[in-house]
């Protein structure tokens, strides 16, 4: 009986962890701002990556002033930078960080939605060359409705990126 009920329990919870695709169940920021109109990109930016490392993320901060669109794809420009490139959504349950990839991430109107370190992020999967200052990868970014954006990310190292918190 007891292990009938445990199952249960877990797939009840399985379950739950399903919701997908919208942003409502994660922490994407996005808060209110004044945007040229359509989607333009305000900053974006990825860590320094070697040649086969098998995992490394990029985030962007998009300005939207149309009305509501979505980022639909980011691909790599000009040769592959990761064998796969992925959107991901991270959230914090029972005090585990998790994450999970989703085929859209909403950009409300008049509002500027920020990618960050323990929010959304762009995964890249297996990294195919060298990120390096220098050696920066240009992505195009796919939207619901915008025409598509081509952008050099600029390579910052963890330090760069880490305002104010110091930890050494
Ligand atoms: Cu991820």
């Amino acid at each position: 009986m007891r292990i009938i009920v445990g199952a249960a329990l877990l797939a009840l919870m399985a379950c739950s962890g399903e919701r997908q695709n919208d942003n409502t169940d994660a922490n994407v920021s996005a808060e209110t701002a004044v945007c040229p109109p359509g989607v333009s990109v305000v900053d974006a930016w990825t860590r320094p990556a070697r040649a086969g490392q098998p995992v490394s993320a990029a985030y962007v901060t998009l300005c939207n002033g149309g009305d509501a669109d979505a980022l639909v794809g980011i691909s790599s420009v000009g040769g592959p930078a990761a064998s796969a490139i992925e959107m991901h959504l991270s959230a914090m349950s029972d005090g585990v960080m998790s994450m999970k990839q989703v085929e859209r991430i909403d950009l409300p109107a008049n509002a500027r939605t920020t990618f960050e370190p323990g929010g959304a992020h762009i995964m890249l999967i297996g990294v195919e060359r060298e990120i390096a200052s220098g050696a920066a990868p240009t992505f195009k970014l796919e939207f619901e409705n915008a025409e598509p954006i081509h952008w050099a990310f600029e390579v910052r190292s963890e330090d760069d990126a880490d305002d104010g918190h110091s930890h050494h």
